[in-house]
């Protein structure tokens, strides 16, 4: 039996999650359920996914899953109560507030909320916000990297990774350099190949 399961596929946020499993070397199950599926609400009343089981107990939200296993597995992280601990959190909120929200308000407006509550003119707005976001994210990066916050990878570089693809999907033009090397760098690790293997 696997050590853990994961709800969501690799179209949606538990991308993020399959993908630092593999960095991880874990052994885990990949359950590929629907939003607001019956098991999916069983687990997370919002029936949103990702979410994580370990040891019978359902942990949702990516960044949380995220954290915890980076913490659990002693890698892709920072230690917890360090400065660098401080300055990778600080980032992967930024990247949550500033691109995360941006692609999610676009969807929700695209395809989520019922057809009556839709207002297809934010996604200009969206597009002019997302335009400035990415020179903000940029900004924040360490200029020589290779990763987001210097040498060693942490589950922000996979965050950030995450949303530039679902960016691209969207139509949400990337033009920053700095964002698009580090992105390009970021597919091509095996892990994320093999994620997308995973669910394929
Ligand atoms: N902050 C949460 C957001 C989760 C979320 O909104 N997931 C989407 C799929 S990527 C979902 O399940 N949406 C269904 C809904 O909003 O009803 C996370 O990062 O996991």
């Amino acid at each position: 039996m696997s050590d853990y399961k994961v709800f969501g596929g690799i179209r949606s946020r538990a991308m993020r999650v399959i993908w630092i499993m593999e960095e991880l070397g874990l052994d885990y199950e990949l359950i590929a359920a629907a939003p607001r599926s019956p098991e999916v609400r069983a687990l997370n009343p919002t029936g949103k996914v990702p979410v994580l089981v370990d040891d019978g107990t359902a942990i949702p939200d990516s960044v949380a899953i995220m954290t915890y296993l980076a913490d659990k597995h002693g890698a892709m992280t920072h230690a917890p109560g360090t400065l660098n601990r401080a300055r990778q959190d600080a980032f992967t909120q930024l990247v949550v507030d500033e691109i995360d929200a941006i692609l999610w308000t676009a969807a929700r407006h695209s395809f989520i909320l019922p057809e009556d509550q839709r207002v297809p003119a934010v996604k200009e707005s969206l597009r002019w916000e997302f335009a400035v976001n990415q020179e903000t994210v940029a900004g924040r990066m360490d200029a020589d990297g290779p990763f987001v916050l210097g040498e060693q990878i942490t589950l922000a570089d996979i965050l950030l990774s995450h949303c530039i693809g679902w960016a691209r999907n969207a139509k949400f033009e990337v033009t920053n350099a700095r964002l698009l090397d580090h992105d390009a760098m970021m597919k091509a690790r095996p892990a994320f190949k093999a994620a997308v293997a995973k669910g394929s």
